[in-house]
């Protein structure tokens, strides 16, 4: 390749504070990756506010047509149902069939080479569960009754369940945890636990997988675990809903939010996306942290395999953790967004 074209969608909040800052980032690798070309795209609550539609088709076609990968913001989805609006981060995984959201969750050791007590990674199913958005509201005898439809297919679980094992595989623990609620919902998880449990034995599994070691846990206790003790996990495979869960939790774990990056991932096309939200509380005081976004940048450069580009940017990043002199509020600190990116560039 030449060069690389990447749609980024900043959508909403600090959404748009914070894309800028892997945009930079990118442009400062050189001649490690293809040139880096960007389409700006639109997408979000605001721009629902002002035209009626959250993902319009240009988007998605360009995404489709015209990009090599893309990188998302965050939106802001309201808590109340809006007429005619659906959250366009989640359509865009469906459209995109970006079936697997791969959320790492490391804490920087103060040393480098010192081992870290929190390195795990969720691999989240990414397109269906509660996901799928089938919610109705109707009148019963006492009062109303709202119902939502929980989708768990064999073939999602499948898929997912066979990212996890690959994952594991590549990491020097080579364990995996798969989190459900089959004791309870023995039917929905219960497939799911099954499916994912039923990967090594697959026909093109050939033996690959003989040597993760499995466990499983239940998605309560895991929450309890993962606090007592974190050094535990290693790859943690989760339906949509608990791996959303499971992975915010985690990054209280390491200190804010605004460090933890992921990426949604399907055979053909990658979107790199920082795990938080549009941030209303902070978004426009130019403080969000820029971190996450930097870092999902390199996990999608990894996954197109630019490796050497994403070893740079997450050294760039992990050097300025481990500093602490330039950090945002979320950590501790005093800098600015601007302020942070400058400063990663420079390690760059
Ligand atoms: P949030 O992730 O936006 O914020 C949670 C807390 O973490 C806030 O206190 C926020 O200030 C802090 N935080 C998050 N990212 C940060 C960063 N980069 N730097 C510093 N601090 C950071 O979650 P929320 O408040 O529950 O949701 C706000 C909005 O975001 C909602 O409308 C929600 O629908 C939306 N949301 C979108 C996505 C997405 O785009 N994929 C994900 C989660 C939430
Ligand atoms: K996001
Ligand atoms: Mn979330």
């Amino acid at each position: 390749l030449e060069s690389l074209t990447i749609g980024l969608i900043p959508a909403d909040g600090i959404g748009r504070e914070v894309i800028p800052a892997a945009r930079h980032a990118l442009e400062a690798l050189g001649s490690d990756i293809p040139k880096p070309e960007f389409i700006d795209l639109l997408a979000g609550f605001e721009y629902f506010t002002r035209t009626g539609t959250a993902l319009p088709e240009e988007t998605v076609q360009i995404l489709r047509q015209d990009c090599d990968c893309a990188l998302f913001g965050s939106v802001s989805s309201p808590s109340r149902k809006v007429v005619g609006y659906s959250s366009p981060i989640v359509a865009l995984r469906k459209e995109l069939d970006l079936y697997a959201n791969i959320r790492p969750v490391f804490s920087v050791a103060p040393n480098p080479g010192e081992q870290p007590n929190v390195d795990l990674v969720v691999v989240r199913e990414n397109t269906e569960c509660l996901y799928v958005k089938d919610e109705n509201l109707s009148e019963g005898p006492h009062g109303k009754e709202a119902r939502a439809t929980r989708l768990i297919t064999e073939r999602a679980s499948r898929r997912i369940g066979q990212t996890a094992f690959e994952l594991a595989l590549n990491r020097p623990r080579k364990h995996l945890t798969i989190i459900h609620k089959s004791n309870v919902l023995s039917i929905t998880d219960g497939l799911f636990r099954e499916t994912v449990r039923g990967v090594p034995g697959l026909p093109d599994s050939n033996g690959k997988y003989d040597h993760v070691a499995v466990m499983e846990q239940l998605v309560d206790s895991a929450v309890y675990r993962l606090f007592r003790e974190p050094q535990v996990f290693d790859v943690m495979v989760a339906p949509n809903l608990y791996g959303d869960i499971l992975s915010d939790a985690a990054a209280a774990l390491v200190g804010s939010l605004g460090l933890i990056p992921s990426v949604n991932q399907g055979d053909d096309f990658v979107m790199g996306e920082p795990v938080h939200g549009s941030a209303p509380d902070i978004a426009g005081k130019g403080i969000a942290n820029p971190l996450a976004t930097i870092r999902s940048a390199a996990l999608m450069l990894r996954q197109l395999g630019y490796d050497t580009g994403a070893n740079r940017l997450d050294k760039a990043v992990n050097q300025v953790i481990r500093e602490g002199q330039i950090l945002t509020p979320d950590l501790g600190g005093t800098s600015k967004t601007q302020e942070v990116i400058d400063e990663v560039l420079k390690k760059i």
